[in-house]
């Protein structure tokens, strides 16, 4: 096994206040500088951003303001130390994407979406990463009948290629689920246990291809929401398989991340705000030492005699530290 060190991620919205689905907030909101202070004292490597926390309210700002905003934000992150992993155009709160970004049936607001994601990549320019991420959060149809699967895949390639033409240097990683060198993927835990699939098989998947070039690693307790829990915190042998996976393949070793796209507990109170990203880091390096010394050898030799149920209690009690 690689003995490399990862380096650490995560985005303003992983300090969020509490809301969800069922809930208003239950802490007060906090400054980016606070938040940016907070992953310095964390000690990790680099922040990700939506468009709209790079530049808040971007769509009523003009690409001068935008540049200066975003250029301001550079020299707050480099005077911190701290690197731009990426950023996301946050297609899914604006009215205009109510039914769908790139897939809306109305072309008006396609064309909105397209728009806001060049501006995304301009962003993402001033801040010095070459990687945009697409959550495709409202594409698709609450009606089967209300759109045609088979124009949404081409609206979908003729916004990729509009990115790629905008800009000859940008990486697009879509999570997850055209330009095949500037095109590849972001895996996420919990969109892979929503969708029944097994996160390393995934990793693996995507690593076999060179496309895994983001990854918001959490956790995800059953087909509810995107609950994006501390990452090992529901299901923590599919977490130990997919830092093996990460290992196997060497991912890092390009540069990328491993960020932790979590949110604390609804209940958490404002001194503990940070734990969920605290955890979620010693969980992942606590997880890398045991796949690091994982009996591979006697997991070989059982694999070699179809001995499912000695390897099966091989991993368990490694995991539960015999
Ligand atoms: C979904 C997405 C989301 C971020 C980035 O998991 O990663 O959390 O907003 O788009
Ligand atoms: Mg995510």
């Amino acid at each position: 096994m690689s003995k490399r060190n990862y380096k650490f991620c995560f985005g303003p919205w992983n300090i969020s206040e509490g809301q969800d689905p069922y809930g208003s907030p239950v802490r007060p909101a906090q400054t980016f500088d606070w938040k940016l202070a907070a992953l310095k004292k964390l000690g990790f490597d680099a922040m990700m951003f939506h468009d709209d926390d790079a530049v808040p309210d971007i769509d009523g700002k003009s690409d001068a303001q935008v540049r200066k905003e975003s250029k301001l934000l550079k020299k707050k992150l480099a005077d911190a130390g701290v690197a731009a992993e990426m950023v996301a155009p946050r297609l899914w709160f604006d009215p205009r994407t109510i039914d769908g970004a790139y897939t809306s049936n109305d072309p008006k607001c396609r064309k909105y979406a397209i728009e806001r994601s060049l501006r995304c990549i301009d962003v993402a320019n001033h801040l010095g990463t070459d990687l945009i991420v697409l959550w495709l959060a409202r594409e698709g149809s609450y009606i089967r009948e209300s759109k045609n699967a088979r124009k949404c895949v081409d609206y979908l390639v003729e916004a990729i290629d509009a990115m790629l033409a905008h800009d000859k240097k940008i990486r697009i990683s879509i999570e997850p689920k055209p330009d095949a060198k500037r095109v590849g993927c972001l895996i996420e835990s919990a969109h892979s246990i929503l969708a029944g699939l097994d996160t390393a098989d995934d990793i693996d998947f995507a690593m076999s291809f060179g496309k895994l070039w983001s990854l918001h690693l959490n956790d995800q307790n059953g087909l509810k929401f995107d609950q994006d829990k501390p990452f090992g915190s529901a299901n923590l042998r599919v977490a130990f398989n997919q830092v093996r996976a990460l290992e196997r393949n060497g991912y890092g070793k390009n540069g990328e991340y491993v960020c932790f796209d979590v949110h604390p507990f609804r209940p958490t109170k404002v001194e503990h705000w940070l734990a969920h990203l605290d955890n979620s880091r010693r969980t992942f390096l606590k997880l890398v030492a045991k796949a690091r010394s994982f009996d591979e050898k006697q997991a070989k030799a059982l694999i070699k005699d179809r001995n499912y149920a000695a390897l099966d209690q091989l991993v368990i009690e490694h995991l539960l530290g015999r």
